[in-house]
């Protein structure tokens, strides 16, 4: 076996990683061609690549890293744990310190009676647990019809059959047989690109009686539960209108449909709660989380579930559910360190009250720049729509994403990780982050939008 380093060559690691490394979510052909960057080490809210290159990572990894790179605490958790028990299962009426720890602290942090705790790796294969766990309660109840789940288009819920199905990326459900039966999708709250002349408030409350309308259409009797994420992510950072968030909540009451947060990128501390569903005053029958849960050191998962549909489902007999890995006791062990860190470093408070209004006072003048159609944030979830036209809010003649890309293109190149989604811009960066690296972050975002501009005008993408 060759031992692969960080010391080798860049283009050596590039060919062995275009030979052997099928990457998510990547047309393996062009990257190829292209070589990735290769990310070697991080220390706080910083990444080093191969060439030695110091990054800001404004997306905290893929959404996850908030307590940021370099914990030490974290490494002796997982070391402490593997030494006393690095495995054992949680089937067979069997459990562990790690797993019973961290579902209390889960319990305890939840909002309202999400008491409940279902072990899984991953934010997408908890979902998968969710689509299961609603329609068993409901057939528990007495209702085995009321099967269907309602989602938004331009969701993001994970990647097994399951998730993806939930999710409403149309270029997903293109490929592998999805969607799943049972599952529906109405429209997301995206005001800016959507709203036409409706104003914000108006057209947050008419995308929440979608929701009433699909019900109406399918059936009261047939529909088991409604799933959002309080703000989307991957969808581009799309913050919903202020209206949209009760109605959604009035809807789900009135209807008897169960409601899942989807707080695998909201959770833990990004919108400047501990949850999302806080942010909005949701309440929901089961939360997805995962990611920061963990800050992404090690893979874990978990559906929060009320006491009603737990107490439900713990009646019915066996669910006959559950993951080699769930509850997996490093990563448990991981998981109560990580949100030991969160509080003792008041990292939500940070969000709130701290570094996030100077973050949202030097995001929103982004708007300033002659590129951007829109500067939206809340807590530590920042988007910037790219237009050529402010006052029509309208998109480029290119096709959607050309500009997003040439500016992920310069952001990468000046050491920003900042994202696009389509043409939006979108930031995610660790809780930790300080105001002097939002003074960094905010030039480094200034200067990719300024070649941005640039090279749009040259290439005649301008209007
Ligand atoms: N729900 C939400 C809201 C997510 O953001 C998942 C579920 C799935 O979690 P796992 O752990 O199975 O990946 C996610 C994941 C992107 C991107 O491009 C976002 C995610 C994953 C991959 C890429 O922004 N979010």
């Amino acid at each position: 076996m060759t031992s692969i380093t960080n010391h080798m060559p860049t283009a050596e690691l590039q060919a062995l990683d275009a030979a052997h490394h099928m990457h998510p979510f990547t047309d393996g052909a062009a990257l190829a061609r292209k070589g990735a960057r290769i990310i070697t080490r991080a220390e706080g809210v910083t990444l080093t690549d191969s060439e030695g290159q110091q990054i800001l990572d404004a997306m905290a990894g893929l959404w996850c890293v908030n307590v940021g790179y370099g914990r030490d605490s974290l490494a002796e958790a997982a070391a402490r744990q593997i030494r006393e028990l690095p495995y054992y299962n949680t089937f067979f009426q069997t459990s562990h310190v790690p797993a019973i720890a961290l579902a209390e602290k889960l319990a305890g942090m939840a909002p309202g009676d999400l008491n409940h705790v279902f072990y899984a790796s991953g934010g997408s294969d908890a979902n998968d647990t969710n689509i299961r766990l609603v329609r068993h309660y409901w057939a528990a109840k007495g209702k085995p019809e009321k099967k269907v789940i309602i989602s938004r288009h331009n969701a993001y819920h994970g990647s097994t059959m399951g998730g993806a199905s939930l999710g409403g990326m149309k270029g997903m459900h293109a490929q592998g047989g999805l969607p799943i039966p049972d599952i529906a999708h109405i429209g997301q709250p995206h005001w800016y690109a959507e709203g036409g002349d409706m104003t914000p408030g108006e057209f947050g409350l008419a995308c929440a009686r979608e929701l009433e309308a699909k019900i109406a259409e399918l059936g009261e009797g047939r529909v088991a539960a409604f799933i959002a994420e309080p703000i989307q992510g991957a969808g581009g950072v799309i913050i919903p209108p202020a209206t949209y968030w009760p109605e959604i909540q009035r809807i789900c009451d009135a209807h008897e449909i169960l409601l899942i947060a989807d707080e695998v990128i909201c959770g833990f501390g990004r919108t400047g709660a501990m949850f999302g569903s806080q942010t909005y005053a949701i309440h929901p029958d089961i939360m997805t989380v995962a990611k920061g849960l963990s800050s992404g050191y090690i893979p874990i998962g978990a559906s929060i579930v009320s006491d009603e549909v737990a107490n439900t489902v713990a009646a019915a007999g066996e669910f006959t559910h559950g993951y080699t890995y769930s509850g997996h006791p490093v990563a448990c062990a991981v998981a109560l360190e990580n949100l030991r860190i969160i509080e003792d470093e008041n990292l939500v408070d940070n969000v709130a009250n701290g570094t996030g209004p100077y973050l949202r006072e030097k995001w929103e003048q982004l708007a300033d720049h002659p590129l951007v159609g829109d500067a939206q944030i809340a807590g530590f979830m920042g988007a910037l729509a790219l237009t050529p036209d402010k006052s029509a809010r309208a998109p480029f003649a290119a096709d959607t994403g050309t500009v997003g890309l040439i500016c992920r293109n310069h952001s990468f190149g000046g050491n920003l990780i900042m994202r696009h989604v389509g043409d939006r811009m979108i930031i995610a960066p660790p809780l930790i982050l300080s105001k002097p690296d939002v003074d960094v972050l905010i030039g480094r975002a200034v200067r990719a939008l300024d070649l941005t501009l640039a090279e749009i005008r040259e290439k005649g993408l301008y209007r």
